[in-house]
């Protein structure tokens, strides 16, 4: 594995984070200038969504230029002072490579759209067939896959997310060199390593049509194929190895047997996944259909996961999945305790630690009123969907109100001001209202603040042993509490967590032991109060990995 195991990320979703000149928009100054912010937190590594050259029909997932920065976001210059402040501050840059699609306004494709025989072999392209699309696929953005190569009668290209983004033709070598250049191009200038968008779909092993499901029918032909282990085998050896980079992949419906083929250091490919399972716990068959949050399925799933991949990435939100907090504990009055909660939970979990910007001062889902508030192309397209089955318009908004990604895309909080101290200007995304109460500067006045627990807690990951690299063995599972031992060089932590707004008795097993951490300022002897979280200093076994 390249990635260090005290490594702690933290995601900045650019456009969200802090407006340095007034446009609403995020952008790298902002970023720098908030960098002394991030240090104190305690993360060792940012991973910055894309910040390319994009018409944005996807938020900037749709690149234009792989080699350009927005200038929404500031010049290459910016980028490059961005990487060596960091690194002053011993912070490493992550770069977000999306590499199963381009947009339709890059290089590449216009010039496949004009007919260039090169650049056509670049796209998937293909004939209609029988006066239709050339097969039965589904998309995940709820729209047809396939769309009309401009100025052609019967030639379609495939694109698995919206029709600005065009999938990446990955059995033509030439697109395997590009892309190695262009990730050596970005090593060159100094980030440590790629998180890689939808990585186990890029390769097709077939446009054959697929089985028909209620989702992604086809995606029996593009999961994790074959095809796609050679390309991630190369380009850990041809390009992240000589760099010492890593690698964290975005991978889609996996389970653990194909999270662990794609981790396995012996075949060496990546350094971690994000897998979706433990996001599934309030979904009823898609995530759009939503119901309470199960925390017994939570702890199932996080045990299960943490058992059987050796090393993976460990996260409760970024900025495709509403804010956790909304999802778990829902009443302003749980907000606090809960986020606090999740602090503990995620630093004490096995694997390297994401934290989503916002996460750590306990902001929550997005306040919108009204589909003009939403900005998010999935939702948009979900709404107009459903319609299709008939559900009523308040029933589709209360839909996209709870799942919308947009929960989480909502401008930084980093005061009570006006702007929320994002921006002089107006944002481009909904403030929301609770900033009032939610922001750091209210965070950074007090003590005992959820900022602080969340400071706490990275720093105790990052220099405990059993944290860092110790054994998981889940010790408890009950209808709210989840208990856990992590164990190395003879320290052993019990990490134990209350993951519902009741008080509840901890079990006798779970009763003794020193409080190392305790999520609220008196705990209470064996009374677990409402999501409160507590680290035990507990008797060492033998127990090996
Ligand atoms: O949001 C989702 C899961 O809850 C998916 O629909 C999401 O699109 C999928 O996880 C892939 O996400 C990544 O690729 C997309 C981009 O829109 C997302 O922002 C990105 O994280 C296409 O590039």
């Amino acid at each position: 594995m390249n990635c260090k195991k005290d490594t702690v990320v933290y995601q900045i979703y650019p456009r969200s984070f802090m407006d340095s000149d007034a446009d609403g928009f995020g952008d790298i100054p902002g970023i720098i200038s908030r960098l002394g912010y991030i240090k104190e937190l305690g993360v060792n590594a940012i991973w910055l969504s894309p910040v390319y050259l994009s018409p944005d029909d996807d938020n900037g997932y749709d690149i234009a230029d792989y080699r350009m920065i927005h200038p929404r976001f500031g010049t290459m210059d910016d980028f490059d002072r961005l990487v060596k402040e960091a690194k002053a501050l011993g912070i490493d840059i992550i770069m977000d490579l999306v590499i199963n699609h381009t947009s339709d306004e890059h290089e590449w494709f216009k010039r496949a759209a004009e007919g260039d025989e090169k650049y056509r072999k670049y796209y998937i392209i293909k004939e209609g067939k029988d006066g239709g699309v050339p097969n039965n696929w589904g998309n995940f953005f709820a729209e047809c896959p396939w769309t009309k190569m401009p100025g052609s009668d019967n030639e379609y290209y495939l694109h698995l997310f919206s029709k600005k983004q065009p999938d990446l033709n990955w059995d033509n070598p030439e697109v395997l060199e590009e892309i190695k250049s262009i990730m050596r191009f970005w090593l060159d200038r100094g980030v440590a390593g790629f998180r890689c968008d939808v990585i186990n779909v890029i390769h097709k092993k077939s446009l054959e049509d697929g089985k028909k499901k209620f989702i992604l029918t086809g995606s029996e032909h593009y999961l994790s194929t074959d095809g796609c282990h050679e390309i991630l085998k190369t380009l850990r050896r041809e390009v992240l190895m000589p760099y010492g980079a890593w690698a964290v992949g975005e991978t889609v419906f996996v389970d653990t047997e194909a999270a662990h083929a794609l981790t396995d250091p012996d075949r060496g490919e990546l350094d971690m996944v994000f897998s979706f399972r433990h996001m599934e716990c309030d979904q009823v068959i898609v995530k759009w259909f939503k119901k309470r949050l199960s925390p017994k399925k939570l702890m199932r799933t996080l045990t299960e996961w943490q058992t059987a991949i050796d090393w993976n990435s460990c996260y409760f939100e970024n900025h495709d999945q509403p804010r956790f907090i909304s999802r778990l504990a829902g009443a302003e009055k749980y907000r606090a305790p809960a986020s606090r909660m999740m602090a503990g939970l995620l630093m004490t979990l096995r694997g390297t630690p994401f934290v989503y910007e916002g996460q750590e001062i306990g902001m929550t889902n997005g306040d919108f009123s009204s589909m003009d508030e939403i900005q998010d192309i999935e939702s948009h397209n979900i709404y107009a969907f459903a319609k299709k089955l008939l559900l009523s318009r308040r029933a589709r908004f209360r839909m996209i109100k709870k799942s919308s990604r947009d929960n989480a895309r909502t401008p930084m909080q980093w005061s009570a001001d006006e702007g929320a101290g994002f921006t002089a200007g107006t944002p481009w995304l909904k403030i929301n209202k609770n900033h009032g109460w939610v922001n750091v500067e209210w965070e950074k006045s007090r003590d005992g603040g959820v900022l602080e627990f969340w400071q706490r807690m990275i720093a105790k990951r990052k220099t405990m042993p059993s944290l860092i690299d110790g054994s998981f063995k889940a010790v408890y599972q009950g209808s709210a509490i989840y208990a856990f031992e992590r164990q190395a060089d003879g320290e052993c932590y019990l990490s134990i967590c209350n993951l519902s707004a009741r008080t509840v008795k901890l079990p006798k097993k779970l009763a003794s032991g020193k409080i190392d951490i305790s999520s609220y300022a008196a705990p209470k002897g064996d009374r677990l109060s409402p999501f409160e979280f507590r680290l035990v200093k507990s008797e060492a076994t033998n127990e090996k990995k």
